[in-house]
């Protein structure tokens, strides 16, 4: 069986990677100032020229970069190549109307699926394996990003995508998938429907999964390992920075080690700034030093997680990242899909229907994630026919499906009646265990 993919590089002494890093970055910063406005202008502003970025150390010279600008910038205002050179697009939610569009070069692309190969071969995949892709194919980079990687390192894939459970059931059984790939939810909902429809762990060959997209616990991690049979690794990416394989966990499950030949990590306290020593919880922040077409610098991902540089067992010298625990901002996680709550406000208000009064309230029920949404009506909408109502709901419901991409529940609830906050209003409660 395979260890690596990339032997030389992911058990690199540190002080190669170091000069590696700080060729890779130089370059990136002229790349970037030479092609991006936002880049020149920020960095005049801040006196930075990029001769002055020389080595990892003078990183923190440079200002950061935010979702926002991608959005100020939409769709393409932050690329640093021309069309002709571009490969693909994916998107991610943006925090109202607006997707965030990242896009990629064919050496980009290349690149991505080296680093979600490195996380496969950690999981112990080799070119025997069926890797059985059961995240979303399209626009999210779940399901193109393992499909590279699992091609890239030689394996067999299934591209399942998401949805028809049973449908994924029969093809676990007869492709014989040997790596799961999906939400750690979906694994647990997947160990749910295969126990309804009897069938028993000797009847499926799976013995490895890669669970990502969304924050999981420990205790999650358990459950699925003990109810799949399988060992249970972590995969940690965002569509920004490049999507799945930023970061992965090895043999040892004790933290995901970041590709580092590709992107620097840095972790800050989300208000001051300044970095935050090992085993220390911050905001990460990632500077992509390899990319070509979106070579986002200092990027804050409102992940909160630590670093440590203390030797791995498995050998691998790449710094591993504590499983993000949380964000400094308010987006949530709903079955692997980003959703902001201005985003639902801005359904509700658009609506007309409502008063800017809402509560979203998120569950899980036998391991699938449920949203509900109370809203109050406006005035002079409160009717109480309840035909009228249902209409209004299956209205904001549509609107909600189509800007979210997933369904919520609308409930609607008498004027006055969602707690006023003296402070900032409380728009979200999150009843799931994480
Ligand atoms: O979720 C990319 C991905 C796909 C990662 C499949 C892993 C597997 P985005 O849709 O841009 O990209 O969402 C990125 O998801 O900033 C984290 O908040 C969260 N996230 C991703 N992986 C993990 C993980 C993909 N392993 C956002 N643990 C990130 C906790 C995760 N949170």
């Amino acid at each position: 069986m395979r260890k690596y993919f990339n032997e030389d590089i992911e058990t690199a002494p540190r002080n190669q990677l170091f000069s590696l890093q700080s060729y890779r970055l130089s370059k990136t910063v002229y790349h970037a100032y030479n092609n991006v406005e936002v880049y020149r202008r920020r960095m005049d502003e801040a006196g930075v020229k990029p001769e002055d970025i020389k080595t990892v150390n003078d990183l923190r010279r440079l200002p950061f970069t935010y979702k926002q600008d991608l959005r100020d910038n939409y769709p393409y205002g932050m690329f640093a190549v021309p069309p002709s050179q571009l490969t693909r697009i994916h998107a991610s939610s943006g925090t109202t109307g607006k997707q965030t569009v990242v896009g990629y070069t064919a050496h980009d692309i290349d690149v991505w699926a080296t680093c979600a190969a490195r996380a496969l071969v950690a999981a112990g995949a080799d070119e025997n394996d069926f890797v059985h892709v059961s995240y979303g194919y399209g626009l999210f980079t779940g399901g193109l990003g393992l499909h590279d990687g699992a091609a890239k390192m030689g394996a067999t894939v299934i591209p399942a995508s998401t949805g028809n459970t049973q449908r994924q059931i029969t093809m676990l059984q007869d492709f014989k998938s040997t790596i799961l790939c999906c939400t750690p939810s979906y694994a647990l909902y997947l160990a749910d429907a295969l126990k309804q429809n009897g069938i028993g762990l000797d009847k499926i060959h799976l013995k490895a999964g890669l669970f990502g997209a969304e924050p999981w616990t420990p205790a999650m991690r358990s459950e699925i390992e003990s109810r799949l049979g399988i060992k249970a690794h972590d995969i940690y990416g965002l569509s920004e920075i490049s999507g799945p394989g930023v970061a992965f966990d090895c043999e040892c499950q004790n933290g995901l080690h970041v590709n580092e030949d590709h992107f620097i990590i840095e972790i800050i306290d989300p208000i001051t700034c300044e970095p935050m020593p090992d085993g220390v919880d911050g905001e990460v922040v990632f500077t992509c030093i390899t990319k070509e077409a979106l070579p986002l610098i200092r990027y804050r991902t409102h992940d909160i997680a630590s670093i440590t540089h203390e030797k791995c067992a498995c050998g691998r010298t790449f710094v591993r990242m504590s499983k993000p625990c949380g964000r400094s901002d308010d987006m949530l996680i709903i079955r692997g899909v980003n959703v902001f709550p201005s985003q639902i406000e801005s359904v509700l208000l658009q609506s007309g229907y409502v008063e800017p009064q809402y509560l979203i309230i998120v569950d899980r029920v036998n391991n699938l994630d449920t949203m509900e949404i109370q809203v109050e009506v406006s005035d002079k909408n409160f009717t109480d026919q309840v035909r009228g109502f249902e209409e209004m709901a299956a209205k904001i419901q549509a609107s909600m499906q189509s800007v979210l991409g997933i369904a919520a529940k609308i409930t609607f609830v008498e004027p006055n009646t969602i707690a006023r906050s003296e402070g900032k209003a409380k728009h979200v409660i999150d009843k799931r265990k994480m």
